[in-house]
């Protein structure tokens, strides 16, 4: 299920992480995600106990296959809420970047959206600090509506972090991405057919409806 791909890691807080979980996992180039907690103060927050924490996906993705700007162009496109009203601090808008080339492309992009929109956005801009992972049952959690599935496939609560294919399967379950992306993944992730009959109808079945929880 794991990938060695080199790869680069970007950061985005856009409300509820479940969403961006499934949104970003079904990407082409996206390697692996992971859900957690960051760009707070507070040492080892939970979900019950954020302190100044934000929810925030850690996105592994391959710049050969899809660029910052390309990651940068789903974020804005996809805030649950906290873009243009900061809702509460666990669902900020945060971009934390990792190097300078991401510091200086979120702060081009951020000028152009709130042009674009002609609004004042919230948007915060911050280095990358500690990410704390958030509980195992909000990894994947799309993917653990189908408790037979992830048993099916071996994923263990260990690897829901690391698996490409729990990715992967996270976003399709949820209806995200072209249903000919998700044929050729099934072939390529070595699905069974049963598996892949399964996933498509649930693709079918959410395709086009809210991520948002
Ligand atoms: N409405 C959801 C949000 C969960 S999310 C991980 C709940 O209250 O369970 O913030």
């Amino acid at each position: 299920h794991d990938v060695d791909t080199p790869f680069k890691k970007a950061t985005f807080g856009m409300g509820c992480f479940w969403a961006c979980d499934a949104l970003f996992g079904a990407q082409k180039g996206v390697l692996r995600t992971a859900v957690g907690y960051s760009g707070g103060t507070l040492i080892d927050p939970e979900y019950r106990k954020l302190g100044d924490h934000t929810e925030v996906i850690e996105i592994d993705y391959d710049p050969k296959t899809i660029s910052f700007d390309d990651l940068l162009l789903l974020f804005w496109n996809n805030h649950e809420y906290g873009l243009t009203t900061c809702v509460k601090k666990q669902y900020m808008s945060l971009i934390l970047y990792h190097d300078e080339d991401q510091k200086r492309m979120a702060e081009i992009s951020l000028k152009k959206e709130a042009h674009k929109r002609n609004e004042n956005l919230t948007t915060t801009i911050l280095p990358a600090g500690k990410f704390y992972p958030a509980e195992d049952y909000h990894q994947k959690y799309r993917l653990q509506q189908h408790p037979s599935l992830v048993k099916e496939l071996g994923i263990t609560p260990e690897n829901l972090k690391t698996s490409h294919l729990a990715a992967r399967l996270n976003g399709y379950l949820a209806g995200v991405g072209k249903l000919e992306d998700l044929e050729k993944d099934c072939i390529e992730l070595g699905l069974p057919e049963k598996t892949s009959t399964y996933v498509k109808a649930q693709w079918k079945q959410n395709e086009g409806g809210t991520l948002y929880c």
